[in-house]
């Protein structure tokens, strides 16, 4: 393992001004969102919605520091015959791909999941790096109901994670570590920091134990929100300070950066958060957007799977990726929104 050029690489995915786009869809996640804009979900309609992203090239350039891709997307090339993940470098941006295979019940925990997919990685990411990603991403789910999560839940998927970053750094690929804590449900922004707190702390002892470099990951959380059907909605300020004080607690000073996900927040809430945070400052790391949903709602709407809309979802993603890109430094305003 080379850890200066992974630090590199780290570094380069947290750059000021610059986040991840997370297009990583499975083939299950990407048919509800075309389902959703009346799209049928072709290999073909999939690759023609990625590559208006990608060939987005005034956001790619300036905004989009990487993007994760799905296994289909890795191989896929663009219509003109270019790999996908050519043309995202020739964008200035680096490929990286997501190798989990979602997350599956959990045995004795009920409504509980592990995150899977350890078996043959090694294989899989020596191949995902002849195919030029340089980072990767494992997603394990924490959910928060009556009950839960439980010790057994928090503590299958902090191993699973440890794991799969080691993998990584041994193969020379910046892992993404995505320990997500959902917003579903009607807990208190105080029950989210409660569980969100855990999860990161035993996360990081089993990254430890797993002899993982800090400064060659990359950590990818939820912030601290009030769940989705709390009558209680914390507020842009209480969601930036809460944030920061758990993630102090919790998240060594080695990691070079933080790339939020968006978890299911609308677009414009996901950017002011981030911006609050960024306003604020006072911590060891850079902190952006790993953004899905936050990214892509507005180019999905605007697109409808119509030649004749691609500029406007270009348009579409180029504003939401500006709007981030000016938040990952603490320079965005509503009215910038327009
Ligand atoms: C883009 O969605 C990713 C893949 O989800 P599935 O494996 O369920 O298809 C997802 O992991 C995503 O990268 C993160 O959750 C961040 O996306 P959001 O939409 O929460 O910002």
């Amino acid at each position: 393992m080379n850890l200066a050029e992974l630090n590199k690489v780290a570094e380069a995915m947290v750059a000021p001004g610059k986040g991840i786009l997370a297009a990583d869809e499975s083939s299950g996640t990407i048919k509800k969102r075309f389902d959703a804009i009346n799209v049928e979900s072709t290999e073909e309609n999939r690759r023609d919605y990625r590559e208006l992203m990608f060939r987005a090239t005034e956001a790619m350039s300036n905004h989009i520091s990487g993007v994760i891709l799905y296994d289909e997307t890795l191989r896929q090339n663009a219509k003109d015959g270019t790999p996908l993940a050519r043309v995202i470098e020739q964008a200035g941006a680096i490929p990286g791909i997501k190798v989990d295979a979602g997350a599956k019940p959990l045995p004795f925990s009920p409504g509980e999941t592990v995150t899977e997919g350890l078996d043959g990685l090694r294989e899989r990411l020596a191949e995902y790096y002849k195919l030029g990603a340089r980072f990767a991403k494992w997603r394990a789910v924490i959910d928060i109901a009556p009950g839960i999560p439980s010790w057994n839940c928090i503590n299958a998927n902090a191993q699973a994670l440890a794991r799969y970053a080691a993998l990584c750094q041994e193969a020379q690929i910046v892992p993404i570590v995505e320990p997500e804590v959902l917003m579903d449900g009607d807990h208190t922004i105080e029950r989210c920091a409660e569980v969100t707190e855990w999860t990161l702390k035993e996360v990081f002892q089993q990254l430890f134990y797993a002899r993982v470099a800090l400064e060659g990951i990359v950590l990818k959380p939820n912030m601290i929100i009030s769940g989705k059907k709390c009558p209680q909605q914390a507020s842009v300020a209480q969601v930036a300070e809460e944030t920061i004080k758990v993630l102090k607690r919790s998240v060594p000073s080695a990691v070079p950066g933080i790339a939020y996900l968006s978890g299911g927040q609308s677009d414009v809430d996901a950017t002011a958060h981030l911006d609050a945070m960024n306003k604020l400052g006072g911590f060891p790391w850079k902190m952006t957007f790993s953004y899905g949903r936050a990214l892509q709602a507005a180019p999905q709407k605007a697109w409808a799977g119509k030649q004749e809309n691609v500029a406007a979802a270009q348009q579409a993603f180029a504003h939401r990726a500006r709007m981030n890109g000016l938040a990952s430094k603490g320079e965005w305003n509503k009215g910038l929104e327009g």
